[in-house]
């Protein structure tokens, strides 16, 4: 029978620093234990907003405080920024090595209505966030809350793996390094109000429609994301509109850390004008951008179109 790999024994087969180690152990400890909060039912708002005005829900707020205690415990971290917090905190430890950037719970609207939600994770080394780009970063990991819970890491140079939580609160290796198409038959539209004014974003999903290809959209970025590495293949978009021509989506907290996911999985993340996501500069935390990101050849050619 073959042996189940735990989280840290994969992880010290693939010969990962021991810090960054310890660091994806905190992290995958504080994802059990928002899995938890959210199966006891801790849903429902707090009346607040967060930054961006979004309305918080007791759950977006509990995920922050859960992943910020569980980082300030690794004593590794010196920079925390949150989607749910205004600027970026620092922690005081004299072995604080890296800068986390997170989004506590990615699409916490779809809570109420059972589908599948997130948490992403940025890691860069340092103790500044602000200047720095997505090829800098040192390992980027996503948590999804759905039928199963799983964490998939992707370790510079070292591939993206994904394990699942089990009975006993293990995080097991159920699938190593993913490796994506180049083209494919899936396609996750984002900001489809879009297309009410970009003529060319219409024909371009009109397009997809008329070869038959598959929708496969749920409305949360981790989730649409996870489908495309699990399939090796699809296409998510989420570009800009008149109001907010830097589309939705955040640099530090979403998009660079996907963007460094899919290009260690052999995918590509780049912007509504071409750039490669990952070397966009982190000017601010909140900072949006918009994104093509999936099979290489589909998300030139979505970018192509759109330019034309
Ligand atoms: P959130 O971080 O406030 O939850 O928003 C991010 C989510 C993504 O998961 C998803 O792709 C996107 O918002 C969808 O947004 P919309 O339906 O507003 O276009
Ligand atoms: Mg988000």
């Amino acid at each position: 029978m073959e042996q189940k790999k735990s989280l840290n024994f994969f992880l010290r087969q693939k010969n990962v620093a021991p810090e960054i180690r310890s660091l994806l152990s905190n992290i995958a400890r504080s994802v059990k234990y928002i899995n938890f909060s959210l199966r006891a039912g801790h849903t429902g708002t707090c009346g607040t907003e967060n930054f961006s005005g979004e309305s918080q829900l007791k759950l977006d707020v509990l995920a922050d405080k859960i992943i910020a205690t569980e980082l300030e415990r690794s004593d590794l971290v010196s920079i925390i920024a949150s989607e749910e917090r205004e600027s970026v905190e620092k922690f005081s430890s004299s072995r604080a090595k890296f800068v986390v950037a997170y989004d506590p719970l990615d699409g916490s609207s779809l809570v109420d209505s059972d589908l599948a939600i997130g948490s992403i994770f940025g890691i860069w080394a340092g103790d500044e966030l602000i200047g720095r780009t997505g090829n800098e970063m040192e390992a980027a990991a996503y948590a999804v809350y759905g039928p199963r819970v799983v964490l998939v890491i992707a370790i510079r140079d070292r591939g993206v793996h994904e394990f699942e939580l089990n009975d006993v609160g293990e995080f097991i290796l159920t699938q190593s390094d993913f490796q994506l198409e180049k083209t494919s038959k899936y396609f996750a539209p984002g900001n489809l109000r879009a297309t009410a004014i970009n003529k060319k974003y219409k024909t371009l999903v009109d397009n997809w429609i008329a070869e038959k290809r598959t929708l496969r959209y749920s409305g949360g970025m981790v989730p649409d994301l996870h489908h495309i590495l699990k399939k090796n293949q699809g296409i998510f978009t989420y570009p800009g509109c008149e109001k907010h021509p830097n589309g939705k989506l955040r640099l530090a907290f979403e998009c660079a850390p996907f963007g460094f996911i899919f290009a260690e999985a052999g995918g590509l993340a780049l912007d509504q004008t071409g750039k490669k996501i990952l070397d966009l500069k982190i000017e601010k935390p909140h900072q949006r951008t918009t994104i093509f990101i999936g099979s290489t050849d589909e998300v030139k050619s979505a970018v192509n179109f759109l330019k034309k």
